[in-house]
């Protein structure tokens, strides 16, 4: 089966997620909005509530006649069929919960350039986004790192589900790209606080189907229209506690 992906076009965004776990899984896909008229397409199922599982936003999955929306949802869809998730019950929901980690940090890294609202350019909420980022950047970026790297180190492993990769570790790789991109000032000690995510993003990169979606068209780069922006201005010096 061919699944149909639906989400912007131009950005790597949330769609991402998605698309490291089918090319990982080697689960055919199209990317609808980045083909003629799919554009088109996405957005009139979203302006016509044509379904009756109506997805909120981009990301969806068409899989056969199932509709499937919110990253995490779609991924846990994915774990299971393509055995990129434990079987268990319990290790479904534990590569689940992790999942739903990654998607707070990825709405808190879209709310550092999006302070007041997305319907907002940039450019008006910039001093509101100035205001914010040290705190993201001083408190909450090295809380998340730190429970990741958490996670490896008391589970013994390379891996964050069990000793193989999931569709977590691919996320995770993920994030920790967008972050590098984003907030290259405040990663460049990274490495060094956070062995463990380290290793685990390197060898996300180098299993053989990841390398070459990587070197492929399909894969997007970084850009200032998603949710991983670098606004220098933004990867800025933590906030000093008071
Ligand atoms: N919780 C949802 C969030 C979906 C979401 O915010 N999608 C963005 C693009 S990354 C969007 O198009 N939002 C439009 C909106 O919220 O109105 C998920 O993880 O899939």
């Amino acid at each position: 089966m061919r699944y149909e992906l639906y989400y912007w076009p131009s950005i790597p965004g949330r769609g991402e997620f998605v698309r490291l776990a089918c090319e990982f899984a080697h689960a055919p896909y199209a990317d609808v909005a980045r083909l003629p008229g799919g554009m088109a397409r996405m957005q009139r199922i979203l302006a016509e509530r044509i379904l009756k599982e109506q997805p909120y936003a981009p990301p969806f999955l068409k899989a056969g006649k199932q509709w499937i929306g919110q990253t995490a949802n779609i991924l846990l869809f994915l774990g299971e069929r393509h055995d990129i998730a434990p079987k268990s019950a319990a290790g479904r929901l534990w590569t689940h919960q992790l999942q739903l980690t990654i998607a707070d940090l990825v709405a808190e890294v879209h709310d550092i350039h999006h302070p007041i609202a997305s319907s907002l350019y940039y450019e008006d909420q910039k001093r509101e986004a100035r205001r914010r980022a040290p705190y993201f950047v001083g408190e909450r970026l090295p809380k998340y790192l730190r429970y990741f790297e958490g996670v490896l180190e008391s589970h013994r492993s390379a891996y964050l589900v069990g000793k193989r990769t999931s569709y977590a570790d691919l996320s995770m790789f993920q994030v920790i790209a967008g972050l590098r991109y984003a907030f290259p000032r405040a990663m460049a000690r990274f490495a060094r606080r956070h062995p463990r995510l380290d290793g685990l993003s390197e060898r996300v990169a180098a299993l053989p189907a990841i390398a070459d979606y990587l070197r492929s068209p399909r894969r997007l780069a970084f850009n200032n229209d998603g949710i991983f922006r670098h606004y220098p201005e933004l990867d800025a010096r933590p906030k000093p506690r008071a």
